[in-house]
């Protein structure tokens, strides 16, 4: 791979080198480069590497990490440029416990942040970061949030030394070239720091220094830890840049519907990790609705940038370019949209190898395991699962382009993005919270964000099933006090006009058995319907304690594996388990002290004299 634009001013082994970064064909950015130097110092790398986004370049990288092993092709003919990468066994998820907020203020990173002094913090990265690239090639990636050249767009700069960070970037974000060209000399740039090092979990950081606009992610190499376009740009650096800017960045699909008379709406929902956006987001209608002419579009699955339009309506844009999507459950039933999209120029991680025709496997993609299956850990296996011991991890994941989806929106290349028709929240919960209900208005709609609460997943580390409370979905990524967050999702009433109905949804109600009662998936049009009627004032409603209820029969079950009865089951208002929420909720809103805004606590209040009444 040619290096460019570097020297090595000593090259002596076993002494500390001291690079020189030179103005070069692919930057004059005297702040980029005295940054690379910094961090060259730092880490030693063997080479400096500038990623321009050339395919002939992109290609040399995949041939060098097949030779490693830490890529796998897998079967050109059925899978064409596809791979399989293996993370370490320790190294499968997101890590929240160490994921920081480095604030000058601890009170400014809130309490549902880990905090450290920025200068402490500093301190002790740099001892982990220190020689970390020795032997290593440095890869320099510039990549853009959102489209090139794009007043909304944020560009940022990823140095790793992980050719699958940057195979990955490559497809989840734009890179290369053409963004130093419009970077220019500008200092207005996220620097983003990767290292593997040795994967030591105990060492392990992921690190956001808000006010510095700098990540650093040290000894790990999995997904949302080191891709630092996603989570840790695009909503905890981003969510921060929002609160100073006017704007929100928020964790959530935006999904296009078209009814059968030609009216375009658009909906963000925000489902906390593995709770169902990619799945909305690429939602086909069920048979009775694609006849009478309904048509669902994806324009992102997983995270939205919303801002004011000036017609005084909320505008969402999806900052990716690609989808890292939950594999297990990805089948032709639940989501065929997204199957098709990991059919090419996909990258898999941690899913099962089917050594026989060298495809992919993961849990419910259909009922044949294959009989000679190697698992995500490398163990061959005959097929024969015992439950305890998945073939794929269940929060294995495809890396896909996001054209590469059948539905993908032509509003995706939009730079402006799409005006929202409504919001929607959601959590994974067998119980309390109906199928769906509506907010009353923009202040109860920020209350019912902010009440949300989901049992937790395999996308982090910690205990599957355990409910905890999780904001807008965004507990693990807001990049500032969540008291504050509330304040400015608040004030974004004066801001906007028209703003969009806010609803909440569960598909994940279940019975005494634990069996999902609501069907989900495609048959989640049916609620999206009521939703759009609801936001155009269409159809009434229930006022209850909670908010607005549907009436069940305007909820069209035709040909839907679900009756009346059951229907309504979903959609009561359980007030004793509202009421234990209530508590709970209390004890939430109490950790924000000063910070929680009085609105909410009058909310919660009025919700209690409610339920109570
Ligand atoms: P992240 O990428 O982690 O942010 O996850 P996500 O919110 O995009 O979740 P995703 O759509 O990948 O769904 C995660 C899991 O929920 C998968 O196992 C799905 O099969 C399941 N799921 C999604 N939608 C539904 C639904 O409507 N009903 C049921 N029962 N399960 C669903
Ligand atoms: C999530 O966990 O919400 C994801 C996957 O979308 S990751 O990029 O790992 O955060
Ligand atoms: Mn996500």
């Amino acid at each position: 791979m040619q290096a460019t634009g570097y020297m090595e001013l000593n090259k002596e082994e076993n002494k500390v080198k001291k690079y020189e970064i030179k103005e070069n064909e692919h930057t004059s950015n005297r702040i980029l480069l005295d940054w690379i130097k910094e961090v060259a110092d730092l880490t030693q790398p063997k080479n400096i590497v500038w990623i321009t986004g050339e395919e002939e370049q992109l290609e040399e990288l995949r041939q060098e990490a097949l030779s490693t092993g830490e890529l796998i092709k897998l079967n050109e003919e059925k899978l064409p440029g596809c791979y399989l990468h293996r993370s370490h066994k320790n190294d499968v998820a997101r890590v929240e416990g160490r994921t920081f907020i480095c604030t000058t203020k601890k009170g400014d990173a809130g309490p549902t942040n880990n905090w450290m002094d920025p200068d402490k913090m500093h301190d002790k990265l740099e001892k982990l970061y220190k020689d970390s690239m020795k032997g290593k090639t440095m890869y320099i990636i510039p990549f853009s949030m959102g489209i090139v050249g794009s007043p909304f767009a944020k560009y940022g700069i990823e140095i790793t030394d992980s050719i699958y960070v940057v195979l990955n970037m490559n497809i989840m974000t734009r890179i290369g070239s053409k963004v130093l060209d419009d970077l220019g000399e500008s200092g207005d740039f996220t620097k983003g720091l990767h290292a593997q090092a040795d994967l030591n979990p105990d060492e392990r950081y992921i690190v956001h220094f808000p006010e510095e606009n700098s990540i650093m992610s040290i000894n790990s190499g999995y997904g949302g830890n080191v891709l630092l376009g996603k989570k840790c740009l695009s909503l905890r650096i981003a969510s921060y840049m929002g609160s100073q800017e006017g704007w929100l960045a928020e964790h959530m699909l935006i999904l296009g519907v078209e009814d059968p008379e030609g009216n375009k709406h658009y909906i963000a929902g925000a489902f906390p990790s593995a709770c169902g956006k990619t799945n909305l987001a690429m939602l086909i209608p069920p048979e009775g609705y694609q006849k009478d002419g309904w048509k669902v579009s994806c324009v992102g699955d997983d995270i939205a940038w919303i801002r004011v339009g000036e017609d005084g309506r909320l505008w969402a844009t999806n900052p990716e370019n690609g989808f890292f999507g939950v594999a297990p459950g990805t089948n032709e039933k639940s989501n065929p949209n997204a199957l098709s999209t990991t059919k090419k120029d996909t990258i898999f991680t941690n899913v099962a190898l089917n050594a026989d025709d060298n495809t992919v496997w993961w849990e419910k993609l259909d009922k044949n395991p294959p009989k000679n299956a190697v698992d995500w850990t490398g163990k061959k296996r005959d097929g024969s699962i015992p439950s305890d011991e998945p073939l794929a991890h269940p929060n294995s994941r495809f890396t896909s382009p996001a054209v590469n989806c059948p539905s993908i929106s032509r509003a995706f290349h939009s730079p402006e993005g799409v005006p929202l028709t409504a919001i929607i929240f959601g959590g994974r919960r067998a119980k309390t919270a109906p199928l769906v209900y509506q907010s009353k208005d923009w202040e109860h709609g920020v209350f019912v964000g902010s009440i949300m609460a989901s049992e937790q997943t395999a996308a982090a580390d910690g205990k599957v099933g355990v409910i905890r409370r999780d904001p807008m979905a965004m507990l693990p990524f807001c990049g500032y006090n969540m008291g504050d967050y509330w304040q400015h999702w608040l004030n974004m009433k004066e801001k906007v006009e028209n703003p969009p109905a806010i609803f909440n949804v569960n598909w994940f109600r279940a019975d005494e058995d634990g069996n999902f009662i609501w069907p989900g998936f495609g048959d989640n049009l049916r609620v999206i319907e009521w939703i759009i009627r609801r936001a155009r004032g269409e159809v009434d409603a229930k006022l209850t304690e909670i908010g607005y209820l549907p009436f069940p029969t305007d909820i069209n079950i035709d040909a839907c594996d679900i009756d009346l009865e059951k229907l309504e089951k979903i959609l009561d208002v359980d007030k004793d388990g509202w009421l234990e929420d209530i508590e709970d909720i209390r004890e939430f809103y109490g950790k924000f002290g000063d910070r929680l805004p009085n609105e909410l606590v009058r909310q919660v209040e009025s919700m209690a004299k409610r339920l109570k009444g």
